[in-house]
């Protein structure tokens, strides 16, 4: 008989009544962590390891509760006993392991690579304080350390450790893992981090600056924040390659225990390399392949060939890694040895300089690197791996032009409906019954409902009980008041030009100034912004600043507060995510055409019942394309447009600052005396310069339209029917954005994992 919460507890002579919350955390974590112990890994003969610098992970015990199946079970023995799992959820920090979409989109694909069965873990690194938490101060971010590691957590010790050496030492690994639990499977797989032992926080000093050059004390005491001095940039060099020489030395030796004769390695493993970070792990194994195992060379490569998958996530040129041969000589001149064999093979077949590994200013393009060596190169949403083929790596997609493969991003439904929108998962579930919990597609069950006046009225029902939750909690966290009554306009993302945070903060503006003017919306508003802004990046730093001197503006003004209310909420994760989303009527998904790869948070609005307001780009194209044109909101130039517009040269902000009066007007408001009243005149002033001498992701461009289509949405809202209906329309649409569905994918037409 299956022991349950309470049993295990009386067995420890411990009774629910009478423990705190805390103490109920941490005995769940023990009961979960046992049971995770009784299962076995996976074990088919090739095996995936997902490569990552980051896994955003979040908070693992719901996850964990509803993968085991015990979540009801437990949240009621917890209930009659006078205590709630909610704020017992409340006590887990959440690791910060991850910036973003990326490292987020690992951890959906753990989840959903252990859901399927599949033989594939994840392998990255802890760092102790992760990326920095947000704090605001005089309306500004400020950095502070994320302290994220508890005596007791998820992180299980192992007795496993490599040398991994530099060029001046070499530096003993540890391991800790996480367990990987799928959804109702009987098998288990692994998130391994590794790290060193010795890591010294008293090298940390203001904030999250440190001493950078004390490699062996701080290899793994922050998530690399994107800054661009030198000793960083060595010091990121330093974190890839320890994670890529244990990821391969991890490899071989449980490719060895499971009978590899090692000309055979590609039958036993697969590695997908998440962006360029992980790149390096290319020359280190064939490194280890032809120095410790005495492989030839060309059989070294062939091998590596076979056994290697290069994702991109990004067409920003800037964002693609190149570091400077120097740089690499300085950490890892073992490994230049290799790259610049790799380089040669290159250049004895192509003389094309574009496609070169170590270019004429002595960088190596790691993107490069990948696309020669790797079996296969994937996009990440069909718009994005099309411009790939077509422009941003056509000289390799003429060479390779088989490697190319599109695999549209995915969400794992666990997390982002069954346990943030709990209500909403219970009513789909008694619409359409559970089967859609195994096969997303089922969601499409729902669409003969669309047109059902108590299938809206009760949609409409949970969106406003998600808004009292969200009340709650921004009140009780953030020291924030929603109003629950409002139609709520969400966008929760990284800080980034080409996101165009800016644009949405230009309609606060223009819609304050309407108000203003005795323009009054028929219904409240409120704008929720959330995210961080890389500490280097002075003009995302200015874009924060902007909008929380508009939040401080606006909800204090009491002609205007009743109609328009702005929030920046703090220190965005994944835990603010899961509240947000449930509670949000419109998604604001607006980058600039061409420039956000895939984008995956417009999945989890569409499948929690936001509509979406977006630019045809990324994965809002397939969206559109799913959903049909008349249940979501474009606007804007598409990519064909913007890219041809970069060739050219042929924008120019200024055309439309000066020719465009609203677009005067809410751009000049950006230094208009009340704003530089509250915030600083530096920052203000130095956003409204950008925005109309260079404004290079063409804010400018879309706002009429944005402004225009954003007034549309207001109004349809108004019609319920017609609104409830879209939204039937998103949810039953959703499940082609399944991360069940991605991995499958990667799975049969790469990986071959069985
Ligand atoms: C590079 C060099 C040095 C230091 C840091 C970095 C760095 C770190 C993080 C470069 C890129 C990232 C993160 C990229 C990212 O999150 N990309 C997002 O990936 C998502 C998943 O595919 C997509 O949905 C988003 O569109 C894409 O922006």
């Amino acid at each position: 008989m299956k022991t349950n919460f309470s049993q295990y507890l009386e067995k420890q002579g411990k009774k629910l009544t009478e423990l705190s919350n805390e103490e109920i955390y941490l005995a769940l974590l023990d009961f979960v962590k046992e049971l995770a112990a009784q299962k076995k890994k996976n074990t088919a003969k090739r095996k995936v390891y997902y490569i990552s610098a980051e896994f955003l992970i979040g908070k693992l015990l719901s996850n964990n509760l509803i993968n085991l199946g015990i979540y009801d079970e437990v949240k009621d023995e917890l209930a009659a006993a006078g205590k709630s799992l909610t704020q017992v959820e409340d006590i887990e920090p959440e690791p910060s392991l991850g910036n973003g979409g990326l490292g987020r989109l690992a951890s959906c694909f753990i989840d959903s690579m252990a859901t399927l069965a599949i033989n594939g873990e994840g392998v990255g690194l802890n760092y102790h304080c992760g990326l920095f938490k947000q704090v605001f101060r005089d309306h500004q971010q400020e950095a502070e350390a994320n302290y994220w590691i508890e005596d007791d957590s998820w992180l299980i010790p192992t007795d496993i450790s490599y040398d991994v050496p530099f060029k001046d030492f070499t530096l003993k690994s540890r391991l800790d893992r996480i367990d990987v639990l799928g959804y109702q499977q009987e098998h288990k797989n692994y998130l391994n981090l590794f790290d060193i032992d010795g890591l010294d926080y008293s090298l940390i000093k203001d904030g999250i600056s440190f001493d950078k050059t004390e490699i062996k004390k701080n290899l793994t005491l922050f998530l690399y924040p994107d800054d661009s001095d030198k000793n960083g940039e060595l010091l990121r060099i330093y974190q890839q390659y320890f994670m890529v020489s244990n990821a391969a030395q991890l490899l071989l030796d449980e490719a060895l225990e499971r009978g590899s004769n090692l000309h055979d390695l590609a039958d036993y493993a697969y590695i997908q390399i998440n962006d360029t970070h992980p790149s390096m792990v290319i020359p280190e194994l064939i490194r280890l392949l032809t120095e410790k195992h005495d492989l030839a060379f060309d059989e070294a490569v062939s091998i590596v060939e076979k056994m290697v998958g290069y994702t991109n996530h990004t067409i920003l040129a800037e964002a693609l890694e190149k570091w400077p041969l120097a740089y690499l000589d300085e950490v890892v001149p073992h490994l230049v040895t290799i790259i610049k064999k790799l380089d040669a093979l290159v250049r004895s077949k192509y003389t094309d300089s574009s496609v070169q590994i170590i270019d004429d200013d002595k960088r190596v393009h790691m993107a490069h690197m990948d696309i020669h060596f790797a079996s296969s190169v994937n996009g990440v949403a069909a718009l994005h791996t099309d411009i790939l083929k077509n422009s941003e790596l056509k000289s390799f997609y003429d060479i390779y032009p088989d490697k190319f493969n599109n695999k549209t991003n995915g969400i794992t439904f666990r997390r982002w409906l069954e346990f943030a929108n709990q209500d909403l998962a219970a009513y789909i579930k008694e619409l359409i019954g559970q089967d859609y919990l195994h096969d997303a597609a089922r969601l499409e069950d729902l669409l003969p409902f669309a047109e059902d006046a108590a299938v809206h009225s009760k949609l409409a029902a949970v969106k406003y009980q998600n808004k009292v939750a969200l009340k709650r909690y921004l009140k009780d966290n953030q020291n924030i008041e929603l109003d629950e009554h409002s139609i709520i306009d969400t966008q929760i993302k990284r800080f980034h030009e080409y996101k165009r945070q800016q644009m949405n903060a230009l309609y606060v503006i223009h819609k304050y100034l309407a108000i203003k003017n005795g323009q009054l919306p028929k219904r409240k508003i409120t704008l929720i912004f959330g995210g961080k802004a890389a500490p280097a990046y002075t003009i995302a730093q200015d874009i924060i600043h902007l909008i929380l001197c508009l939040s401080e503006l606006i909800n204090k003004d009491p002609q205007v507060s009743p109609y328009l209310n702005v929030h920046l909420v703090e220190n965005y994760n994944v835990t603010v995510a899961e509240k947000l989303i449930p509670a949000t009527d419109i998604s604001e998904q607006i980058s600039l055409a061409s420039k956000e790869a895939s984008g995956t948070g417009n999945m989890k609005f569409m499948l929690n019942g936001a509509l979406t307001l977006g630019t045809m780009d990324g994965a809002n194209v397939e969206i559109a394309e799913l959903v049909g044109s008349e249940n979501i909101y474009t606007f804007g130039q598409d990519s064909d447009a913007i890219i041809d517009l970069y060739a050219t040269g042929g924008y120019q902000s200024a055309d439309y600052y000066e020719n465009v009066p609203l677009i005067k007007e809410a751009v000049d408001f950006i230094v208009s005396d009340e704003l530089v009243a509250i915030g600083s005149q530096e920052r203000l002033n130095r956003l409204y310069n950008e925005i109309i001498t260079k404004d290079w992701f063409m804010t400018l461009i879309d706002l009429e339209d944005y402004i225009a289509v954003k007034e549309q949405m207001l109004s349809d809202y108004e019609d319920q029917e017609s609104w409830n209906k879209k939204v039937v329309h998103n949810i039953a649409k959703a499940g082609f954005f399944s991360s069940d569905r991605t991995i499958a994918q990667y799975n049969d037409e790469i990986w071959h994992s069985y």
